[in-house]
């Protein structure tokens, strides 16, 4: 028997939590693994340029995956050192297209087949992404493009990925999750800013009057502040798009790198939650701006997990987002999904009736002195427990990103071609 283990549970017995029903709970909350950042985002399309859209992958660190494969022993590598079954979530510029340059409005569901039979072997689900940035028709907007030759385009590649991720959701014989988020801007102050909106809105609509199955995609929408070169106006704001999926039966989306600093998004969730019965989030880390870094065990992620474990993880479609290209690509993937994990264990590991309960007598100094002392709970002797009953290292896993990527990763040279 591991003496140190018993004892940390004791110790979580007397203020009244159970850690076996927290680590059985964790063990079943599956987080959507974004794949783009094991290659900058640059996606498997011929027709691949530098990415474009406000966002950036920064850093030359060696050894990016160059095409689907590598990607794949990536994804199998990083999978292989976090605890838990979760899912891969997968962008429209990921599909296999052969040497043929298939446009954004002309993928079909095939060209995802193997990512589905990579799932499926996993016994892991996949989600989805339009794709609707570093591509030549996305410059100068997309769904609220004042051309509609170029709004026509993005509703069709909208469409094409709704019909993909129906795909996805039968093969899988569980729902995709498919997620849209667009670029759209202006970096100085437009003279207009009801028309790229009303035209978005309209595009959203026409998508939406696509005959897909409800049951088997969950359309998220994704706000945003501003990105970079687009700093003074975004089209599908945080107002825009939490009014347009309340109004529209679909679900938001809240990006933590997507507001100004200083808010807390974990605040949002509870006014959202009232609203509708599920929230989408991409879990990220902004400094300064939504600069995507590695999720680290933050206060900002420690937030988010506490909302998600009190409201009951059934109401969140839950998912990462960073790339980060000055460090190891695979160790990006393992540090980020274990800290989103080790914060959903402490929310797990609170006893929460009972600080609600004090919270509702007003006795708010019993609170304060509870929540404080939570901190130096044994927390990690049970994340160890956890990591070890999941078959994966505890603490010291970094030797297996060390021979990753001595024996695969470093020779991966950058001027290699791609699929
Ligand atoms: C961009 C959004 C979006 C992207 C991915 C690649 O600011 O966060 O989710 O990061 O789709
Ligand atoms: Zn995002």
């Amino acid at each position: 028997m591991n003496q140190v283990f018993e004892h940390a549970k004791q110790q979580y017995a007397e203020i009244g939590v159970d850690v076996e029903k927290a680590m059985t709970r964790l063990s079943a909350i599956p987080i959507s693994m974004h794949c783009w950042q094991g290659d900058d985002i640059q996606g498997f399309e011929n027709l691949a340029g530098p990415v474009s859209g406000g966002i950036q992958a920064t850093g030359d660190y060696p050894g990016r995956a160059r095409n689907g494969e590598e990607l794949m022993m990536d994804i199998d590598k990083a999978f292989s050192l976090i605890p838990g079954k979760h899912r891969l979530n997968l962008h429209a510029s990921y599909g296999f297209f052969g040497e043929s340059k298939i446009d954004r409005d002309q993928i079909r569901p095939e060209h995802f087949d193997k990512w589905i039979d990579f799932a499926l072997e996993r016994g892991i689900c996949l989600d989805f992404n339009a794709t609707c940035f570093s591509h030549p028709l996305s410059k100068d907007g997309t769904l609220s493009s004042e051309q509609t030759k170029v709004r026509d385009f993005w509703i069709a590649h909208v469409k094409a990925c709704l019909k993909i991720s129906e795909h996805i959701a039968h093969r899988q014989r569980d729902p995709v999750t498919l997620n849209i988020w667009i670029p759209d801007g202006f970096k100085d102050i437009p003279a207009d800013r009801f028309g790229p909106r009303r035209r978005l809105k309209d595009s959203l609509d026409q998508i939406l009057a696509a005959d897909y199955d409800r049951s088997l995609v969950n359309l998220t929408v994704e706000s945003k502040v501003f990105g970079i070169g687009l700093e003074s106006y975004t089209v599908g704001s945080h107002e825009f798009y939490l009014n347009y999926a309340a109004q529209n039966g679909i679900i938001y989306l809240l990006d933590n790198g997507h507001f100004h600093p200083t808010e807390v998004v974990a605040d949002k969730i509870s006014s959202t939650l009232l609203f509708f019965d599920k929230v989408a989030l991409h879990m990220t880390r902004p400094v300064r701006w939504d600069s995507d870094h590695v999720v680290r065990l933050d206060d900002e992620i420690l937030g988010l997990a506490q909302e998600i474990i009190v409201h009951g993880e059934e109401h969140f479609l839950l998912g990462t987002d960073f790339f980060d290209a000055s460090v190891n690509r695979v160790a990006a993937w393992v540090i980020g999904m274990r800290n989103v994990q080790k914060a959903l264990l402490i929310a797990l590991l609170q006893p929460h009736d009972q600080m609600r309960a004090l919270q509702d007598a007003r006795n708010l100094s019993k609170l304060l002195a509870l929540q404080e002392e939570l901190k130096t709970y044994p927390f990690g002797i049970v994340w160890q427990e956890f990591c070890q009953r999941s078959g994966v290292p505890t603490l010291n896993w970094y030797p297996e990103i060390e021979k990753y990527e001595e024996e695969v990763t470093k020779d991966r040279k950058a001027e290699d071609e791609w699929i």
